[in-house]
């Protein structure tokens, strides 16, 4: 829903307690960053009942919603980010495959880490949006980094 930018596009990807539990944080990171997106914001933290639950507010009717804040509260930290770049939105919830994991592409995340939906490791803005909402939510606009990436290798 909404309109999609293009390079300038932003959205929110986190990694769930189960994925840092994982060790998966590294093999995240790299595949957007070799995908081609740009990394604007990153954070380590455990997320109070409130925003658990104002992240997920939309499927707090769903049955499992209270199980879906336990899980994403439980004290393992989550990591929370925010990638830069064509078409995130739409590509960041490619690479991190369908909810389900018996339907997400083996390629992808969830699809080469998880197998249950209860614990699939990964979430990812799924519109234009809710990008806007859920950044709005996790992330201060002074902790959002607006650069050009500066050409490397450089000489002095
Ligand atoms: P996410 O928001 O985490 O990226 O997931 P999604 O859009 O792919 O899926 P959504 O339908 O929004 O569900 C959000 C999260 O709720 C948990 N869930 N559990 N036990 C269940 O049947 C069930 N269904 C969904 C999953 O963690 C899912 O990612």
């Amino acid at each position: 829903a909404g309109e999609y930018k293009t390079s300038s596009e932003r959205s929110f990807i986190m990694i769930k307690p189960d994925g840092t539990s994982r060790q998966i944080v590294g093999d995240v990171i790299k595949r957007f960053e070799q995908r081609g997106y740009k990394l604007v914001a990153i954070k380590s933290l455990v997320p109070s009942q409130e925003l658990a639950k104002e992240h997920y507010i939309d499927l707090a009717s769903r049955p499992f919603y209270p199980a879906l804040v336990k899980y994403i509260t439980c004290g393992t930290p989550v990591i929370a980010m925010v990638w830069e770049g064509k078409d995130i939105i739409r590509q960041g919830r490619r690479m991190v495959g369908a909810t389900n994991p018996l339907e997400a592409d083996p390629g992808s995340i969830r699809g080469q880490y998880c197998i249950s939906v209860g614990r699939n490791i990964i979430h990812a803005s799924d519109a234009f949006d809710s990008a806007t909402k859920e950044i709005g939510l996790w992330f201060d606009p002074k902790e959002l980094a607006d650069y050009e990436p500066i050409a490397a290798p450089m000489i002095t």
